[in-house]
């Protein structure tokens, strides 16, 4: 039985009130719930404020470039698959500069969990509009308003078949943890979208506006999540009510599946043949 203590008490440096609390409150208790101990998870991330967490508990890290999370997540799993490999960032690393790594993240599927904490905006920077900032949003840096449409990570998972896609809210955290429990027992790729409210700088997706639109699918209106009809349509709703829980599942093989070498073990902890290694390389003299 693995004790949450396990994973430290830690000062940190978010403002008070900050979603990502209650993120990493829901994030051990969904490792403790699924008996991982902190030597069997790895948690990758890239730079800003939620990809500090790495930091924030008692585990192995990897702190990567901006944006990068999801390569070096997938070098990692694919090196130690006995790693529980977890990528933590925020939507302007995963979704901005980190574009074009989520859609092959996407497209690959790798055995890794994605949390996404998603403020709808910069935090680490100061409050410049991200990829999910919604249209017509101040901020400092957009004064006029934000004039482009939306990204919308969750339809977009579900467009490519990911095998697992749920959104969630840090202001419910046993919910979120839940979730994030059965993206971690998945075995392909999975997408945590999580709201995130930045107390800081965006003043338009707070707490309260959260509130006033989540709804919990499976307990408030029912959803089947094999159902990729009904999936893409509640992937698009987000307005005046907004769903959380799981949106869409699927049983597509994960990419570790593909590499019978890994039916061995992981290749960490595989004998290396240096003599091959040494053939390849005099090839080159
Ligand atoms: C390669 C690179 N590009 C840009 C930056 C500047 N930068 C650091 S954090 C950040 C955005 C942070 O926003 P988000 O990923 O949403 O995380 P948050 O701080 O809101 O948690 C940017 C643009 C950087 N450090 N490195
Ligand atoms: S700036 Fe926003 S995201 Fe960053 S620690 Fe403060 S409240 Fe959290």
């Amino acid at each position: 039985m693995v004790d949450i203590k396990q994973y430290g008490e830690v000062e940190t440096a978010w403002c008070p009130g900050c979603g990502n609390f209650s993120i990493r409150k829901a994030l051990i208790q969904a490792l403790a719930d699924s008996d991982l101990e902190p030597h069997q998870i790895l948690l990758v991330s890239g730079i800003g404020q939620a990809a500090k967490t790495p930091h924030y508990l008692r585990c192995n890290c990897f702190n990567g470039l901006h944006g990068r999370s999801m390569p070096a997540a997938t070098g990692a799993r694919l090196a130690n698959s006995g790693l529980k490999v977890i990528a933590t960032s925020g939507d302007g690393c995963n979704y901005g500069e980190g574009g074009n790594h989520f859609l092959a993240a996407l497209r690959r599927n790798v055995n890794v969990t994605m949390l996404a904490h998603d403020n709808q905006i910069y935090g680490l920077t100061k409050g410049q509009a991200s990829p999910t900032s919604l249209e017509g949003m101040h901020t400092k840096a957009q004064p006029t308003g934000v004039h482009s449409y939306p990204f919308n990570p969750v339809a977009v998972a579900v467009s490519m078949h990911v095998g697992f896609v749920a959104r969630g809210f840090a202001g419910e955290v046993e919910h979120l943890a839940g979730l994030i429990k059965q993206a971690l027992a998945h075995p392909g790729l999975s997408l945590v979208d999580i709201l995130q409210p930045c107390v800081s700088f965006n003043k338009l997706n707070t707490y309260q506006w959260y509130k006033e639109r989540v709804y919990k699918l499976g307990e408030e209106a029912e959803h089947d999540p094999a159902d990729w009809d009904a999936a893409i349509r509640l992937s698009y709703e987000f307005g005046e009510r907004i769903p959380i829980g799981v949106i869409y599942t699927n049983d597509r093989p994960a990419f570790d599946s593909y590499f019978p070498v890994l039916d061995k073990g992981p290749l960490a902890t595989q004998e290396v043949d240096y003599g091959a290694m040494q053939k390849v390389l005099d090839s080159y003299c």
